[in-house]
């Protein structure tokens, strides 16, 4: 059996499990009138994931804190929106595909609702308007009733541009019906892009409405390997905090969390000061790479995305702006070569060196680490985490299912009863654990089988990795 039908297999007895295992949880539930809303949560994450299995990689970060200027850098095509002001709101997933087109899914009535109870919430807290404000002029209320609720939509393009300018109607700040759309595929046609995997551009942490960072927080809980973007000047506790959560939701595969340390070109010497930064970083996520000084020198990494595309457009024959031409020079020369700024030929100057430039950027550094050790073990990593995914799932469900069993035979016990009641108490008590035993005994075979499973993949692929 190849990787992937193994991956197939996987899902399809994850599904028939997770169905048996809902009319389990009914039961017990009615039963026994208790409520398993995280396990129910647990098993809605679980069913998402084995919707679409695939590796995915997610890239988080504050707001402008460069995540889009990022992907595009890796892409080298300008097509995730960037801005001085926030622009990504909903999940942006982009996949190679030989044919140019986009899938765009719409909010439907009850999300849009939280989003607005969101607003509300976020209004009251900061005491600002701006959200409210920027929906009511943009004249987006006019067009609402026609997009909440929408069914998915496959857009064909003709060709590149024509996917651009959809990518900014459906995310850009500045179009109307970005306000709606919750969740947006880009299918790639680009040489670039490495196949047989899902990179997700997401809404940054700090979002002012708090339903648009919690996608984020939800996505990262489903991605398989996380790029965190912090601008390379400070790490702040905010973000800390959240790394600390992204490597929790790894487990033992630390390896799977890239923190990358954005435009170092803006900092005054991107060479030194990126050296200082970054030995203080690595001071604070020590415990997190668990003393890894591999990982601690291999995954946080200084980037210029902006320098790396201007150097790209300039190969291949493209103007840049002035700033650009000026950060390229400012990232060079903190790395000891002078492109000599007052040089009529300044341009051809930075493209007789753009090899070194380019490698001063790290973006390919970056690109390469994220093939080697994450994208070509794809499909052993995607199979690994549903299967490790769906045992933490049912140790909770077991878990939750033993404390009410427990709890249940105590509070009876516990009641002062004559003979008779006691009789009649055993009989209930016992039907009653019989009852839940037989509910829960499908979800004890089904732990015990995949743990088997998951110990020995984990084996394999960690020695594939030592390797
Ligand atoms: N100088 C410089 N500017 C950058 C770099 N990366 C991003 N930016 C700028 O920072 C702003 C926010 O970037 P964007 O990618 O939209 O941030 P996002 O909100 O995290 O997606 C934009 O104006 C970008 O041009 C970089 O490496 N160097
Ligand atoms: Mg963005």
């Amino acid at each position: 059996m190849s990787a992937l039908e193994k991956l197939q297999n996987e899902v399809e007895r994850q599904k028939r499990k997770i169905s048996e295992i809902e009319k389990s949880i009914e039961t017990v539930e009615k039963e026994f009138n208790v409520r398993f809303d995280d396990e129910r949560n647990d098993i809605k994450a679980q069913k998402y994931l084995a919707d679409d299995p695939n590796l995915q990689i997610a890239i988080v970060g504050t707001i402008k804190a460069g995540k889009s200027t990022f992907i595009n850098a890796l892409f080298e095509e300008n097509i995730a929106s960037t801005d001085v002001t926030p622009e990504t709101a909903s999940l942006t997933k982009f996949k190679y595909s030989s044919q140019n087109k986009l899938l765009v899914k719409f909010y439907n009535r009850k999300e849009w609702d939280e989003l607005w109870e969101s607003v509300k919430e976020s209004e009251s807290r900061t005491k600002t308007k701006i959200f409210r404000e920027e929906f009511e002029s943009s004249g987006a209320k006019n067009i609402e009733s026609q997009y909440i609720g929408k069914s998915d939509e496959t857009i064909e393009v003709s060709n590149i541009e024509d996917l651009k300018n959809k990518v900014k109607e459906y995310t850009s700040k500045n179009s109307k019906i970005h306000y709606f759309v919750k969740e947006l595929t880009v299918y790639l046609n680009n040489e670039n892009m490495p196949k047989d995997v899902t990179i997700v551009d997401t809404p940054g942490l700090d979002d002012v409405v708090d339903y648009r960072s919690k996608i984020t927080r939800d996505y990262i809980k489903r991605a398989n390997a996380v790029i965190v973007c912090v601008d390379s000047s400070s790490l702040r506790n905010d973000e800390y905090v959240t790394i600390t959560k992204v490597f929790d939701n790894v487990g033992d595969d630390k390896y799977k969390v890239m923190i990358l340390g954005t435009q170092i070109d803006n900092r005054n010497n991107p060479k030194e000061d990126w050296k200082k930064q970054s030995e203080e970083w690595k001071k604070y996520l020590k415990d997190n790479y668990n003393n890894d000084e591999n990982l601690l020198n291999n995954n946080i990494i200084g980037v210029s995305s902006y320098v790396f595309s201007n150097i790209i457009s300039l190969e291949n024959g493209e103007k840049c702006e002035e700033e650009a031409i000026l950060q390229i020079y400012k990232l060079a020369k903190s790395y000891g070569i002078d492109l000599s700024l007052q040089d009529p030929n300044l341009n051809n100057n930075i493209i007789k060196n753009s090899n070194y430039i380019r490698d001063f950027t790290n973006i390919e550094k970056v690109n390469s680490l994220m093939k080697g050790n994450i994208i070509s073990k794809g499909v052993e990593i995607a199979t690994n985490d549903l299967e490790s995914r769906y045992s933490n799932m049912i140790t909770n469900i077991s878990n939750k299912a033993k404390s009410i069993k427990d709890s249940n035979s105590q509070s009876r016990a516990s009641l002062d009863m004559d003979r008779k009641q006691q009789e009649e108490f055993k009989l209930m008590k016992n039907k009653e654990i019989e009852e839940i035993e037989k509910a829960m005994n499908g979800l004890n075979e089904a732990f015990e089988n995949i743990k088997t499973q998951w110990l020995n993949q984990n084996k394999k692929l960690k020695e594939a990795i030592k390797k």
